[in-house]
């Protein structure tokens, strides 16, 4: 058996959070596959692993313990897997560049396709994403990150932040190429980590496994084709 289960669909989004920190540290993680992810969150409470609306749910086989939420299960891998930067201050603010990821793919779904992107509503988006991107940027700035060298905190390795930022601004800069030019754009120091980070033997690996498994889809649903359309690309 591995050590430990991801229970999420066949898409990187929100799972890739989780994905990102397991295959950096060399941890060993089984998908749990659609069936199970589904059948996992529809179950009664009292029946699930941890009490949960909606995946990502991780299961730690060696702790026989499960959390949900997907901060919640990056706090959990932080902490076991050794990817806190050590203090107070910086683990908080790798804490935070997590929650900042999970805001932006709220919104870059619009709440999870509550509503569907048409012109108008992207317009008056692109601005919010743009200072997300700036948020990124700032944050590493502030700790030495440079577009060729560095690290979101000023850590000597990648940590929690890093994997972070990696998760979110990767998939959907590779996924939606239109993208990709506003995150040179707005934040080059970013994008050169997530350059790095990609160019590392895990991170390449799990990026060529899921393309391979998922090719080119992002988030999914309907939500991911309004997003298409708005940015003038063809769903494949
Ligand atoms: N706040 C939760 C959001 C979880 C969430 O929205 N999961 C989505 C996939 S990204 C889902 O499967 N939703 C189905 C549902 O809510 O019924 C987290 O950060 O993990």
């Amino acid at each position: 058996m591995t050590d430990y289960t991801l229970h999420y669909w066949p898409i990187p989004f929100r799972g890739h959070f989780a994905r990102a920190a397991l295959a950096h540290a060399g941890a060993d993680w089984a998908e749990a596959g659609t069936e199970a992810t589904a059948e996992a969150m529809d179950k009664p409470v009292s029946e699930q692993a941890v009490p949960h609306m909606a995946p990502p749910l991780l299961i730690d086989h060696r702790r026989d313990s499960a959390v949900a939420q997907m901060p919640a299960i990056m706090a959990y891998l932080g902490a076991a897997l050794d990817l806190m930067p050590g203090d107070p201050a910086r683990d908080a603010l790798a804490l935070k560049a997590v929650l900042d990821g999970n805001d932006v793919l709220d919104e870059i779904t619009r709440d999870g396709g509550r509503q569907m992107w048409d012109a108008a509503s992207w317009e008056a988006f692109e601005p919010r994403l743009s200072r997300w991107m700036a948020i990124f940027e700032e944050t590493g700035n502030r700790h030495g990150l440079t577009a060729k060298a560095g690290w979101m905190l000023g850590t000597g390795a990648a940590s929690l932040a890093d994997l972070a930022a990696w998760a979110l601004w990767s998939p959907m800069t590779r996924k939606l190429p239109p993208l990709r030019g506003m995150l040179e754009r707005e934040a080059p120091a970013t994008a050169g980590l997530v350059a790095r980070l990609e160019d590392t033997p895990p991170l390449a690996r799990l990026r060529e496994r899921s393309d391979a498994a998922w090719g080119e889809s992002y988030c999914g649903g309907q939500i991911e084709r309004s997003l298409r359309a708005v940015l003038g690309q063809v769903q494949r």
